[in-house]
């Protein structure tokens, strides 16, 4: 097929608004919508982003973008509670830009040929909705599509509701190219392989306001198959990139943009290490470079030896989150997951604490809000971590059609899970018949701090 001799056309890429009880820009980047991006441009294709949680657009109020290692509030508007969640006791809004920001911003560009909407989470799609609703007031005629979590894991939901032209299940990298060519026209050869991650180009990270951190993403899909995850739904193959192209990815952009502050967005960051993590740290180690790295989605502990606590210490690991979910290893099997030994976690706490981590670096993630849990567990689990000398940190359960846990999620919860992806906003405690209530949290958040 020969390339196509038409001019090559604009895409519009857009990270949506998110409606929730709570959000932070806690290392949150729109990874795959900005790989897309990337892919496109390396087709020679003319690529504009808007997004619509941009904490530095020219009307807000100006911050230091690299404050608390890049993490930031995001502007917020309060909303009323969504159908369903009346009765939810806590403050709903939309997080991100104001509306009227948006408009301006997509007058202001030449209009596109295409654009591609991204969604991060199930329960965020009404943001996602209104976002929709605004580039179709201002370009009435131009299609839109949409991929991401939400499409992915509520595929009819998002068909029925969410007003865009098409909606793409699973990794845009697929098909990506031949969209461009149905809804423009435009022909290109591909020049990169979906299936070989060292074939991307780096995602495109320099399309924002302000670099303040950057997403790494070294490997994709996990060799666990823990029942709260839908990381095998999402990722089924596990695929990983050369260690040296990520140090060289970690080179550009501090060289070129600065950065000092990198979050690993892997599920599966340390597994196989001699092949992956260590060459890569070493890499840096050799590079000279003084920069931080921090793993907000958790690490498997039972990869944390000594050699490995030792190479994260001196590459400049920072924030470091172990998944360690429950204290009650003797309850551990395949309804959860069967990923740590208590052994292996005592082992990992050694490791970390010999290697000079302190216990404010070190958190241990617990879910909370599991289906059938009761309070009593998940105090046990805290104290257990907190006698290791690590830092708690609860993770609110969310529940995901077709993980291992979804059936019993379902009977578990108040709602129709099923009907509204709304309902699996862990901020609710979907999982419990018990009404919403603060008590219980507080309760557990004194336990954490006491
Ligand atoms: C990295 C990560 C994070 C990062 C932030 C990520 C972000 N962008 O906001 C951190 C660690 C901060 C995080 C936090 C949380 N996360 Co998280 N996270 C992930 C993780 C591991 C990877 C996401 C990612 O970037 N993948 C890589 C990119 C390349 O993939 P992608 O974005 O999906 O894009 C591809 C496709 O979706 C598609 N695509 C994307 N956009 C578009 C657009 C178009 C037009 C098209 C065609 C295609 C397309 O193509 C892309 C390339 O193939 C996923 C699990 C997973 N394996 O996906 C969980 C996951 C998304 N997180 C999850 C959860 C529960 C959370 C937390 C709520 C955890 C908690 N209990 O506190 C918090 C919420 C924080 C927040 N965001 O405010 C859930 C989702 C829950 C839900 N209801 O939707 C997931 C699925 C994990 C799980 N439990 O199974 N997370």
């Amino acid at each position: 097929m020969a390339p196509s001799p038409s001019p090559a056309p604009h895409v519009l890429l857009i990270n949506p608004w998110i409606h929730d009880f709570a959000a932070y820009d806690v290392w949150a980047k729109p990874m795959g919508l900005l790989m897309l991006g990337a892919i496109l441009r390396l087709h020679g294709i003319q690529v504009s982003y808007i997004d619509c949680l941009d904490r530095f657009h020219a009307k807000a109020r100006a911050t230091d973008p690299f404050l608390r290692n890049g993490r930031g509030p995001y502007l917020k508007t309060p909303l009323e509670n969504p159908k369903g969640l009346e009765d939810i006791d806590r403050r709903f809004s939309r997080y991100g830009i104001r509306p009227d920001w948006l408009t301006q911003d997509l007058k202001n560009i030449a209009p596109p040929d295409l654009i591609l909407v991204t969604s991060l989470m199930t329960y965020w799609y009404p943001g996602t909705i209104e976002t929709i609703q605004i580039l179709k007031k201002v370009f009435p005629r131009i299609p839109v599509i949409l991929g991401g979590i939400y499409p992915t894991l509520f595929p009819d939901h998002a068909q029925k509701t969410c007003g865009a032209d098409r909606v793409v299940s699973g990794p845009g990298t697929q098909g990506l190219l031949k969209w461009i060519q149905e809804y423009t026209g435009y022909r290109i050869e591909p020049a990169f392989d979906p299936e070989d991650l060292n074939t991307f180009p780096y995602p495109a990270f320099d399309l924002q306001t302000r670099v303040s951190y950057v997403p790494l993403l070294t490997s994709l899909g996990c060799p666990f198959s823990c029942a709260y995850c839908a990381s095998p739904i999402l990722n089924p193959k596990h695929l990983r990139r050369n260690p040296e192209a990520v140090v060289k990815e970690i080179l550009h952009w501090h060289g070129e943009y600065g950065v000092k502050d990198f979050v690993f967005y892997d599920d599966a960051l340390l597994v196989n290490p001699e092949r992956h993590i260590f060459p890569m740290l070493k890499g840096v180690l050799d590079a000279g470079i003084q920069v931080r790295f921090h793993t907000p989605n958790a690490v498997h502990a039972k990869e944390v030896t000594r050699e490995m606590a030792l190479l994260m210490k001196a590459s400049g690991f920072h924030t470091l989150r172990l998944g360690v979910e429950t204290g009650d290893f003797s309850n551990r099997s395949k309804d959860l997951d069967q990923k740590l030994t208590l052994k292996e976690f005592k082992s990992a706490v050694q490791s970390l604490q010999s290697a000079g981590f302190s216990k404010s670096q070190v958190g241990a993630y617990l879910l909370t809000g599991l289906p059938e849990e009761s309070e009593k567990e998940v105090a046990l689990s805290i104290d257990m971590v907190k006698n290791q000398g690590l830092t708690p940190v609860l993770a609110y359960y969310t529940p995901l059609p077709g993980t291992g846990l979804w059936e019993k999620a379902k009977a578990a919860s108040r709602y129709d899970l099923e009907a509204d992806p709304i309902f699996t906003n862990n901020a609710i405690f979907p999982c419990s018949k018990e009404p919403f209530s603060w008590q219980r949290i507080s309760r557990l958040k004194a336990r954490v701090r006491g």
